[in-house]
């Protein structure tokens, strides 16, 4: 199981070896088949290799599915009711920042299998970046092909990020399952800038689903675990009354900035809630030398100033 170690060997130069070795793109079976859910973690782990993606069988079960869709649905409409809800192009339905807003967020995202794959991918000390629900409803467009990793603007040969999407409902062509493209995670600098040219996160201006990406189709409840340098996107919804959400556990490297800064974003007493494991994730561990207060040297803030209007779940009545 994954965990937030410290290691002994990051200043002898056996972890800069470790770092190389999960860095490097890893040979892979020609014409292996594309995924299908599994939880065996041998045959995840070579679908990654091989397609940037991998789908985790009975990820969430379905009494928790309903539970999840029918708050993420109840804090949307609260959330666009006080004008906090993401604003979004192509008429997605996002809430951010769900670990605020919801016991069961940590209880789907928290789970053995996903946070080896994300380890498998990341390597040790990964954060997490951003949790936040994704529901795309009928009228719905397609987004631009992108990688994640793209907003950072550097170009790596391995991944910046990762992410868990859990499949609330079941993932089909018609309700807009995410597209990918298989195996653009070991593309050639010049085959991802083809990718870009007239595309971006927003969308490729008409809203159809890009030529040349396929569906990532999947039973509700399945968990697709993807790098940041896989190419995909959002699909546009095809239907008329139905919709599709996923829980987007989102990762990033422990020397990155994650999307949402926790220290911020989560009040002390929601932050105090949660187990030390989940900390750690949200960057209450030092990694390697980096990460800690008061480290020698280092003058401590004269000043914080931490906000106190954060959003919190506004589906809860017992209060
Ligand atoms: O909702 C999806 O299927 C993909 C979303 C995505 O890639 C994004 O918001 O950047």
């Amino acid at each position: 199981m994954a965990t937030n170690r410290p290691l002994t060997s990051e200043l002898d130069g056996t972890y800069r070896q470790e770092l190389w070795t999960r860095s490097a793109d890893k040979a892979v079976v020609a014409d292996r088949p594309l995924p299908t859910p599994t939880r065996d973690l041998i045959e995840l782990q070579a679908d990654l290799d091989a397609h940037g993606y991998c789908l985790v069988a009975d990820a969430i079960s379905p009494t928790d599915r309903t539970v999840l869709r029918e708050k993420f649905e109840r804090q949307w409409e609260a959330e666009a009711r006080i004008g906090r809800g993401l604003p979004s192009p192509t008429g997605v339905h996002a809430v951010c920042n769900l670990l605020n807003k919801g016991e069961i967020y940590q209880k789907t995202v928290l789970q053995p299998v996903v946070d080896d794959l994300i380890e498998y991918l990341l390597g040790d000390g990964f954060l997490i970046s951003n949790i936040c629900g994704l529901q795309i409803v009928p009228g719905s467009k397609a987004q631009g092909l992108h990688m994640d990793q793209f907003l950072f603007g550097v170009p790596a040969t391995f991944a910046l990020v990762a992410n868990a999407f859990f499949m609330i409902d079941e993932f089909t062509e018609e309700n807009g399952a995410t597209r990918v493209v298989p195996g653009s995670h070991r593309w050639s600098p010049e085959q991802v800038a083809s990718v870009y040219e007239g595309l971006g996160v927003a969308g490729n201006g008409v809203g159809e689903n890009p030529a040349g990406s396929i569906p990532a189709t999947a039973p509700a409840g399945t968990c697709m675990v993807f790098e940041g340098r896989l190419v995909h996107g959002a699909g546009k919804s095809l239907s008329a009354d139905r919709t599709r959400l996923a829980v987007s556990s989102y990762y990033c490297r422990p020397w990155l900035r994650p999307f949402v800064n926790a220290f911020l974003s989560t009040p002390d007493d929601i932050m105090e809630s949660f187990s030390p494991a989940l900390r750690a994730q949200l960057g209450y561990a030092t990694w390697r030398l980096s990460g800690g207060y008061e480290a020698p040297g280092m003058p401590v803030s004269a000043e914080v100033v931490r906000p106190t209007d954060q959003v919190r779940d506004l589906t809860d009545t017992s209060s």
